[in-house]
């Protein structure tokens, strides 16, 4: 029986896109919990749990409420001691927010601004106006403008993906080693997200993240697999 219960971004078709919520579910599977995905409109955020949390993912379990991926996966350590830690120790903590970081410094903004009329195209019909305005706002730009200079972006972004492809030229399965980690639904969770919305590929088909995409997507029996890399996959 489950209790856990994951609100995830959903768009159209069922698409799950949000890159973060991708981290909580493989979080969730990580530590061998059984979980439902609630799925929410960005809009209706603001109506779930009690109206307290501005983002997705948000976890419910045993009357408690968490959202923050990190916030998440430190709520289930604490609560779930005896499975698999997602964070050995602070260090390890420490060195996955560093995976994050330098990720987020070098394609979080590329990324972007190449899927970002994708991701528009791909939001529900209720979410349409408060993506566009919310996200032409942080942008300075209208989403349409974003089309000039993306063959450039897409470059731009695919290069910042190089720390990624060098640390598993060690010959390790995954970024966290022999086995899956934190660091690797990290990485999985932006490639996820573009995957789910992409228009124009992102990756070449030689690309050496392909093999280790597979083997995320494959893991906690397929929890990934749904989502189809072809379009982002040139
Ligand atoms: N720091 C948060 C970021 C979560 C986040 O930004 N989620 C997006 C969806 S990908 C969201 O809910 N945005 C709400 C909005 O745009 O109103 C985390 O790690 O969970």
């Amino acid at each position: 029986m489950t209790s856990i219960r994951l609100y995830d971004l959903h768009a159209r078709d069922d698409r799950r896109p949000s890159p973060f919520c991708w981290r909580a579910k493989y979080a969730l599977a990580h530590k061998g919990l059984p979980f439902e995905t609630v799925p929410v409109a960005l809009t209706d955020i603001p109506a779930v749990a009690g109206g307290t949390h501005k983002t997705v993912p948000i976890l419910e379990d045993r009357g408690k409420t968490v959202s923050d991926s990190w916030a998440i996966a430190d709520y289930l350590d604490q609560e779930y001691p005896d499975r698999p830690w997602l964070f050995g120790s602070p260090a390890e903590r420490a060195l996955c927010q560093f995976v994050e970081t330098s990720l987020v410094a070098s394609v979080a903004r590329p990324i972007l601004l190449s899927y970002l009329k994708d991701v528009y195209d791909c939001v529900l019909d209720q979410d349409r106006d408060y993506f566009r305005q919310s996200r032409e706002k942080l942008i300075g730009c209208t989403l349409e403008e974003l089309a000039s200079g993306r063959a450039e972006r897409i470059e731009a972004a695919r290069a910042g993906l190089d720390s990624v492809r060098l640390a598993l030229k060690g010959g390790a399965p995954f970024l966290s080693g022999a086995h899956p980690g934190y660091a690797d639904y990290i990485a999985a969770g932006f490639l996820l997200w573009i995957a789910v919305v992409a228009t124009a590929p992102l990756l070449k088909g030689d690309d050496p993240l392909l093999p280790w995409l597979a083997r995320v997507q494959d893991l906690y029996g397929g929890l990934g697999r749904a989502v189809s890399l072809r379009a982002m996959v040139a």
